[in-house]
């Protein structure tokens, strides 16, 4: 069966919205990072970044990295709308959702969250996570813009919606930031989807 190796308040968050907005059999597997376990050599195994999130699909092959995941969901199961079929549409929601992958997580989880994965020196920490902060604001600011005519990143709901979402809920939940105005409200639109509120619950804050 598909399994989906996820972590609490991490970017497999986005996975499990997609693949909650598929609806076929799957099982997720916590890892916990309290216990360091993606580190571990039996989780090195079957994911050697040691990272979430990762798939293994139904054949046994795994498949990691964020934005590769979501793209092969949307495209193994085109009945469920998750990805345009125009190469315009292909590349907005691709350019949408690396942003929140590519930019806004990783300013968040490893600039802000991690800054001892930049500087070994703590009393540089402080300055890190504040540089962190203040571009994932600022990259919020741009997101805001381009949710300002319509409900969803592309127009209809996409996979670079579900990668919003986990930024979102970092930055909103987690860290307690005030974001703009319309990705509040793209957020609260999220929470409304059965998807999310099924994540919701596997997160514990339903
Ligand atoms: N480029 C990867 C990033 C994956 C990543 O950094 N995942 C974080 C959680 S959001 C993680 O597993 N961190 C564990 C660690 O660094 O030890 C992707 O897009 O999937």
């Amino acid at each position: 069966m598909t399994t989906l190796f996820y972590a609490k308040k991490t970017c497999a968050i986005g996975i499990h919205v997609i693949l909650e907005e598929i609806g076929k059999p799957y099982e997720v597997k916590v890892v916990d990072f309290s216990k360091a376990e993606q580190k571990t050599p039996e989780y090195k195994k079957m994911n050697p970044k040691g990272k979430v999130p990762a798939l293994v699909r139904d054949d046994g092959s795994v498949l990691t990295e964020f934005a590769a995941i979501a793209t092969w969901l949307a495209m193994t199961n085109p009945d469920k709308k998750l990805l345009p079929t125009d190469p315009e549409g292909i590349a907005r929601t691709l350019e949408a959702l690396d942003f929140a992958v590519g930019t806004l997580h990783m300013l968040s989880w490893r600039l802000f969250r991690r800054p001892d994965a930049y500087s070994e020196n703590p009393a540089e920490h402080d300055q890190l996570r504040e540089r962190g902060k203040s571009a994932v604001l600022a990259g919020l600011d741009l997101v805001d813009a381009q949710l300002a005519d319509r409900d969803y990143l592309v127009g209809d709901f996409s996979i670079a919606d579900a990668a919003l979402y986990y930024v979102e809920n970092w930055a909103v939940e987690v860290a307690g930031w005030p974001v703009p105005a319309n990705v509040q409200a793209h957020f609260e639109r999220m929470k409304k989807r059965p998807s999310v509120q099924a994540s919701r619950k596997l997160e514990g804050v339903a």
